[in-house]
């Protein structure tokens, strides 16, 4: 997760001559920057170089990304009266240099490695439209979905049509997996999740299923677990804030699972890194069907060492006999 970006010196040298947008808008560019990463590190999967929020823009909304402070998305929508804004996806051309830059990818990897279309969930992705950008607590989005519900549920429905229509695109354009990244659902309680959250993202995964293997991702609140479950996906993605162990034992071993390590043990030393991923390796048991990766994106401070370190251990790593 975040694979190509700003901790990659290389990275960070290509945006001193391109804005991150222009940078997303140029397919030859994102196949460059991702097939040099994935060679660089040796990883069995590359995720396509895009952006959650570039959705958005052929639905209404602006968006802006400005160093050291994270996206705006803006108007923001807070009201039902504004709901309306956000429109149906209808040209889903305006968004071909992100199936251009699927095609490409697929191009320059090796047939070996798989290509990761992507798309944000329904309720991050209202999160970004009714917050305006980042955000700790969600409290507009929060009193939207409480207080307005039939409001929220007309926007969820718009972002879920928007985001399957948009995933399938990928996979025509080659993508061999997708995922759904549920980034700030664990702001909520079990019962929100439930009632205003995961028959959204249901539909999104019901559209896809049989396609493509699809990968169901979320943070920050493990006991959502049972409900992400419920709502589909081939792999369930998980963040550090439960055992890997419990995790699948909780989603149950008929799904695969990804996870996941904290980012920030990468911030340490190759020593730690080596122990705590051997620490995530052993609670899979060897099972097949654990897809190993970080709870959460490369945090840019990382040394790029330490995720070498890490993609070495896990490739050397050999199970012992399950029990
Ligand atoms: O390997 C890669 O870097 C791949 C591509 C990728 C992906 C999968 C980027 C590039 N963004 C994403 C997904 C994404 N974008 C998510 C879901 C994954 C996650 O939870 O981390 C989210 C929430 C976003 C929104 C977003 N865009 C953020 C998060 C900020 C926040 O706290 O709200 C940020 C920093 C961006 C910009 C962005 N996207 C990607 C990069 C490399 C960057 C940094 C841009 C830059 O300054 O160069």
């Amino acid at each position: 997760m975040r694979q190509a970006g700003r901790y990659l010196p290389e990275y960070r040298q290509l945006r001193q001559r391109v804005d991150f947008l222009t940078l997303c808008k140029t397919p030859q560019l994102c196949s460059q920057i991702m097939l040099h990463t994935v060679e660089r590190l040796g990883v069995d999967a590359a995720i396509v170089f895009s952006d959650l929020l570039l959705i958005l823009e052929p639905m209404g909304m602006r968006l802006r990304f400005s160093d050291g402070e994270g996206p705006s998305v803006g108007p923001p929508i807070r009201t039902a009266a504004e709901v309306g804004r956000l429109h149906e996806l209808e040209r889903l051309d305006q968004l071909d240099f992100v199936m251009e830059a699927v095609r490409l990818t697929r191009a320059g990897l090796p047939a070996d490695v798989s290509l990761i279309g992507f798309a944000g969930a329904p309720f991050t992705l209202a999160a970004y439209v009714i917050e305006g950008g980042t955000s700790r607590h969600y409290h507009h989005a929060k009193r939207l979905m409480l207080g307005d519900p039939s409001a929220w549920h007309a926007l969820m429905e718009r972002l879920a049509r928007a985001t399957a229509r948009y995933l399938l695109a990928q996979v025509a354009a080659g993508a061999d997996v997708v995922q759904i990244f549920d980034s700030w659902v664990g702001c909520l309680a079990t019962e929100d999740y439930r009632r205003y959250v995961l028959p959204h993202s249901r539909a999104v995964l019901q559209q896809l299923a049989g396609r493509v293997p699809v990968i169901h991702f979320f943070t920050g609140n493990p006991a959502l677990l049972p409900l992400v479950r419920e709502a589909g996906g081939d792999a369930i993605g998980v963040d550090w804030r439960i055992g890997l162990d419990e995790a699948w034992r909780t989603v149950g071993y008929d799904r695969a699972i990804q996870g996941n390590l904290d980012p920030a043990v990468l911030l340490s030393t190759p020593q730690v890194v080596r122990d705590r991923a051997l620490a995530v390796l052993r609670q899979a048991e060897g099972r097949p069907g654990h897809i190993f990766n970080l709870g959460h994106g490369v945090l840019p401070q990382t040394p790029v060492e330490n995720v070498l370190t890490l993609v070495e251990t896990v490739r050397e790593f050999q199970p012992t006999g399950r029990p």
